[in-house]
């Protein structure tokens, strides 16, 4: 098994919205809390507490859903102001452990510790460190896992929860991943997973057992990641982000849509909207992503770079309509289209024009 030597940190905080509100309102401890819209409005459960999951609730799931399988659930209003305040408190203690943070989200980021020679040089003691100082700044829990790549310091951190702490070792990465069952596999998604059982990819042993040319034949350049984290394999570096990677929009409707000509509609609302958005931060971008959630949840997106700057022009609806060629918008009820426009950088052509206007008497 292929060991990089470095030691990563995947830091996850549990059931990280509904927690919050457990913390802030003692009624709501020990009880079976949802967080999302009215229990029967079309919108869906944003998370919910351990308390709830144990009926089958679920983020994603639809409210109606999670009140029929858990009646008495209390269900709350997002605070998202409160959240993102908890999220600075914890990006802030990750960063005074790590000078290599990379939050994923407002509840999760990875860190690289190889450099820290304190705390005996274990990671683990690192990360028990940082659940304390998380808890004694927040009142709230987090799961940490400890591994020598992103890969499986997500999944360890994902085992052991709530309030969980796990270390995948180089020595047991192999039979912990022959184990694992393929939605288990970061990245892969309902639709990748329903391709691999198709496939006849069930596990973790099983994927190892297919050919690198197999893999990139089903799932092209993600064949390829699968191939390597089936061998424990994955050098993704963790990377401080950088603000500003993509500029998007979208749209969860009232009532499904469906068909083409309803989509596209929106598709060209949703980039123009999305143009205007990137061009007033003074960013240009080559990537143009659609994204499409099925009424059943399902998500897909396609993306597609330009060796040009993505402008307004008649070629857009050309574009997005080879996009959309191998989707199921025929097929399917539409619940969510989006447009993300990404590979930014700065647009020098109007800080210029800017420039000269500041000088125009
Ligand atoms: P997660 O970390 O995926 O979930 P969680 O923290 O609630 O629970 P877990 O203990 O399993 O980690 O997401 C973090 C927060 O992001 C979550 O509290 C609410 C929000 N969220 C949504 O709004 N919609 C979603 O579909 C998901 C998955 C999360
Ligand atoms: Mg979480």
């Amino acid at each position: 098994m292929h060991y990089s030597g470095r030691k990563i940190i995947h830091i996850d905080m549990d059931a990280f919205f509904a927690a919050v509100e457990q913390r802030d309102f003692p009624e709501l401890q020990n009880k079976a809390v949802i967080v999302g819209g009215l229990p029967n409005s079309r919108s869906v459960v944003a998370t919910c507490s351990y308390e709830a999951r144990k009926y089958g609730v679920h983020s994603a799931m639809p409210c109606s859903q999670a009140q029929r399988l858990c009646p008495h659930a209390i269900f709350v209003k997002p605070r998202y102001q409160v959240y993102r305040e908890t999220s600075a408190i914890i990006q802030e203690i990750f960063s005074e452990f790590s000078n290599y943070v990379e939050p994923v989200s407002l509840d999760e980021a990875y860190l690289d510790v190889s450099s820290r020679k304190d705390y005996h040089g274990s990671a683990t003691l690192i990360a028990q460190a940082i659940k304390e100082k998380i808890y004694q700044s927040t009142h709230l829990y987090a799961s940490a896992g400890i591994s020598y790549n992103k890969f499986f310091a997500k999944i360890a951190s994902d085992m052991d929860k709530p309030n969980g702490l796990m270390t995948i070792k180089p020595e047991n990465a192999a039979t912990f991943i022959e184990s694992l069952s393929i939605n288990q596999f970061h990245g892969v998604g309902q639709a990748t997973e329903k391709k691999m059982i198709t496939l006849g990819i069930k596990n973790g042993k099983d994927l190892k057992s297919q050919s690198k040319e197999t893999l990139i034949k089903h799932f092209g350049k993600k064949g390829l990641y699968y191939y390597n984290v089936a061998r424990g394999i994955d050098n993704r570096p963790v990377v401080c982000q950088r603000k500003n990677k993509s500029v998007g929009v979208e749209n969860t409707f009232d009532h499904d849509i469906y068909g083409k000509n309803q989509v596209m509609h929106i598709l060209l609302g949703l980039f123009d909207e999305a143009l205007t958005k990137l061009n007033s931060k003074g960013l240009i971008a080559y990537t143009l992503t659609i994204k499409i959630k099925y009424n059943d949840f399902v998500q897909i997106t396609r993306s597609k770079k330009l060796s040009n700057a993505i402008k307004h022009s008649p070629e857009i609806k050309n574009l997005l309509d080879n996009m959309l060629r191998d989707t199921e918008i025929e097929q399917r009820k539409i619940r969510l289209l989006g447009i993300t426009l990404s590979s930014l950088d700065k647009n020098n052509t109007i800080t210029r024009i800017q420039q000269l206007d500041l000088f125009t008497p």
